[in-house]
């Protein structure tokens, strides 16, 4: 797991966000659901790129290639965040998918490990705006210690190696550490390879 403190500056994030609100113009938040119980996430999302990650009740987690309320291709990836991709992935190929998770006030998310991919050797690259995340990262076990750390507006991580099936979640957001939404709360974007390259 390797930490970017404040890769992108004020203005890096402000121009970053300002092309993430037109993304969500064309392909709205919305409310995931758990596969089976249908409960609903407290995070909202929305993906660009040529796949996006989704969930509801009937049909459970999967990658596909039309946002799930409207029917409609999900938007380019912006190039800012191609850019860090091929600056700090360290990976030969482009990501497909740009996760765009929403945290308003008391949203979180539990720890899960990402496997829905076909490609884990593609490591997983986060990018945050807004509030700060108060974030935890075990091991490749629910029971493995976990650490915590703050992500800022402007952090990237990247995600790889062995850390790239560690158990990780979203604790709180800490409401009122950043001016950079004036409807405050936290964007988290990831990218992700979901294919193997040479397989499609
Ligand atoms: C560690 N998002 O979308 S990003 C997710 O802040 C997700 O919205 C969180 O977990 C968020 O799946 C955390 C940092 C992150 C992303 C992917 C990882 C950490 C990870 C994959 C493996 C291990
Ligand atoms: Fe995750």
């Amino acid at each position: 797991m390797q930490h970017y403190p404040q890769q992108l500056d004020r203005a890096a994030q402000a121009a970053l966000l300002a092309e993430i609100r037109q993304i969500i113009a064309q392909s709205p938040l919305y409310t995931p659901t758990m596969p089976r119980s249908g409960k609903p996430m407290s995070v909202r999302m929305t993906n660009a790129g040529p796949l996006g990650w989704v969930t509801d009740k009937e049909r459970g987690y999967r990658y596909q290639a039309t946002h799930p309320e409207t029917g409609e291709p999900w938007a380019p990836i912006p190039k800012i965040l191609l850019d860090l991709w091929d600056k700090l992935a360290g990976y030969p190929h482009a990501p497909e998918a740009c996760l765009i998770n929403y945290y308003a006030g008391a949203a979180k998310m539990g720890l899960h490990q990402d496997r829905d991919e076909e490609d884990f050797d593609a490591p997983v690259l986060s990018v945050s705006l807004g509030d700060t995340g108060m974030f935890r990262v075990g091991g490749t076990t629910r029971k493995s210690t976990t650490r915590k750390f703050e992500l800022k507006s402007g952090d990237v991580f990247v995600l790889g190696g062995a850390d790239r099936l560690a158990y990780h979640g979203i604790d709180r957001i800490l409401a009122g550490t950043s001016g950079l939404l004036e409807e405050g709360g936290r964007f988290n974007l990831t990218l992700r390879r979901v294919t193997r390259p040479g397989q499609v």
